[in-house]
C-alpha cells in the first residue's frame, strides 16, 4: 500500500499536473506571440521614388548646386510638404521620411527627384502599399502650401541598393543618410568604412604622404605644400577606402595643378588639384563631398570633424586606419589673438579645434578635409589641413585652407 501511494503521488499529484499544463500554455502563448510578431508587427523598410515637378518655381542656376540657399530651402520645403502630407494621412505611422536627391530643369520649372521611405509589416506586399501611397499623394494635391506640385507621373519601387545608388551619385551623402536612418552619432576616433567617403589618401613612392578629398569622380583637392618635396606625377598614387593597407580603391596620378601664388613661407593659397589617371565609379563608400558657394558664412561655434591618417602626438608616426576628430570653428580674430597665431591667420585661412586643445590635425593629415553637416544632412567641405603649431596645443588650433575663398578656383583648374 505505501508503495502505491508514491506511485499515485508521483504521476496525479495536483502540483506537477498544474506546472505541467501551465508549461504547455506558456510554450503555446509565446509560438502564437511569435507567429503573430514576425507576420503582422516585424516591419521592413519599403524605399520608393518619384519625381515632383513644381510648377510655380523658375529653375535658374542657383538650384544647380546642393551649397547654395535656393537649392536648400527648395529641397527643404519640398520634404516638408511631403512630410506633413503623409503625417496627416492613415499612412502617418508608414511613413518614415523624405529626400530629395536631385533638382532638375524642366522647361521653366523645377523637377525634384525624391526618394520616400516607409515601414510595412513583412506579410503586406509593397506594391499595394504603392497605390495607398499613390491616393495619398493625389488627395493631397491641391493642399501644397505655397509650391504647386504636378502629382508625379510615377512611383517606383526600389531595392536598398537603388535607393544607395541615387545617392551615391550625389554629393555629401553619409550611410545614414542613403538608407534615410536616424542620424549616427559619431564618437570614439576610428573610422568606420563608409563614414567620410570622400577621404583620399595621397602616397609618394607608395608611401601614404598626405590626406585628399574626392571633389568629382576624377578631381582630388589637397594642400599645395604636400608638393613640396616632390611635384612629379608620375611619383603619386591616390588610394580610397579607410585602411592605408588594404585600400579599396588605387588610382595613378596624371596631372598635379598647385595655387599659382602660394607662399610656402606664409602658407597662403596652400591649395592643389590633382587629377586620376581615370575616373573612379562611386559607390557607398567610394564618392564626393559636397562644396560649399563661395558666399556661405561658416559660423565660429558650429561643430566641425577632421579626419585623416595622421600622427596622433606631434613627431609621432602616421597611423594606418581612419581616424576622425571633432572640432569648433574658431573666427580668424579670435585666432589672430596675441596668444594664439598672433596676426598669421589671413582671410583666406579658417581655424577649428578645442580651446583646451587635445583635438587637432597633425602632420600626415595636410590635405584632408574638414567637413561639416547641411540642416539636410549632406555633408560639405569647409577647409583643407594645411599648418598649425605642433598639434592639439592649447590656444593653438589648427589652420586650414579657407574653401569658401577658393571656390571660383577650384572651378578654374577643374570644372567642378
Ligand atoms: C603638418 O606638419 C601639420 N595641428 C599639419 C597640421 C597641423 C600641424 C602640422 C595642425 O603637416
Amino acid at each position: 500500500r505505501p508503495a502505491r501511494a508514491t506511485v499515485t503521488s508521483r504521476f496525479l499529484n495536483p502540483y506537477v499536473v498544474f506546472f505541467a499544463v501551465v508549461a504547455v500554455v506558456i510554450i503555446l502563448a509565446v509560438t502564437v506571440a511569435l507567429l503573430i510578431h514576425f507576420l503582422a508587427f516585424d516591419k521592413k523598410s519599403y524605399f520608393y521614388h518619384s519625381s515632383f515637378q513644381i510648377l510655380n518655381v523658375n529653375y535658374t542656376d542657383q538650384l544647380n548646386s546642393p551649397g547654395t540657399q535656393q537649392y536648400r530651402t527648395l529641397s527643404g520645403r519640398i520634404e516638408s510638404v511631403i512630410t506633413t502630407t503623409f503625417k496627416e494621412s492613415n499612412l502617418r505611422n508608414q511613413f518614415i521620411r523624405a529626400h530629395v536627391i536631385k533638382l532638375r530643369q524642366s522647361g521653366s520649372g523645377v523637377i525634384a527627384d525624391t526618394v520616400m521611405k516607409f515601414k510595412f509589416p513583412r506579410n503586406n506586399n509593397g506594391e499595394s502599399m504603392k497605390s495607398r501611397i499613390e491616393s495619398v499623394l493625389r488627395q493631397m494635391l491641391n493642399n501644397f502650401g505655397n509650391l504647386e506640385i504636378n502629382l508625379p507621373t510615377e512611383i517606383i519601387t526600389l531595392t536598398d541598393q537603388d535607393a544607395v545608388n541615387l545617392f551615391t551619385q550625389e554629393c555629401g551623402a553619409r550611410p545614414d543618410l542613403m538608407t534615410l536612418s536616424e542620424e549616427r552619432v559619431i564618437g570614439g576616433t576610428k573610422a568606420e568604412e563608409g563614414d567620410w567617403p570622400w577621404q583620399v589618401s595621397l602616397r609618394l613612392n607608395n608611401v601614404h604622404h598626405c590626406g585628399g578629398i574626392l571633389i568629382s569622380n576624377i578631381w582630388v583637392l589637397t594642400a599645395a605644400h604636400c608638393f613640396r618635396s616632390n611635384s612629379d606625377p608620375n611619383r603619386w598614387t591616390a588610394t580610397f577606402g579607410i585602411s592605408t593597407i588594404f585600400p579599396q580603391e588605387r588610382r595613378r596620378v596624371n596631372t598635379i595643378l598647385i595655387h599659382n601664388n602660394y607662399n610656402p613661407g606664409t602658407h597662403e593659397n596652400d591649395i592643389a588639384v590633382v587629377r586620376l589617371d581615370r575616373p573612379i565609379t562611386f559607390n557607398k563608400n567610394i564618392h564626393m563631398v559636397c562644396l560649399p558657394e563661395a558666399t556661405q558664412n561658416i559660423l565660429p561655434g558650429s561643430t566641425a570633424y577632421v579626419t585623416g591618417w595622421g600622427s596622433e602626438t606631434y613627431g609621432g608616426n602616421t597611423v594606418s586606419d581612419l581616424e576622425q576628430g571633432r572640432v569648433y570653428i574658431i573666427s580668424n580674430d579670435v585666432c589672430n589673438a596675441p596668444i594664439s597665431y598672433d596676426g598669421a591667420v589671413f582671410p583666406g585661412m579658417l581655424c577649428a579645434g578645442l580651446p583646451q586643445g587635445g583635438v587637432d590635425a597633425c602632420r600626415g593629415d595636410s590635405g584632408g578635409p574638414l567637413v561639416q553637416e547641411d540642416s539636410r544632412r549632406l555633408w560639405f567641405l569647409v577647409g583643407i589641413v594645411s599648418w598649425g603649431d605642433q598639434c592639439g596645443l592649447a590656444d593653438k588650433p589648427g589652420v586650414y585652407t579657407r574653401v569658401t575663398a577658393y571656390r571660383h578656383w577650384i572651378t578654374q583648374q577643374t570644372g567642378v
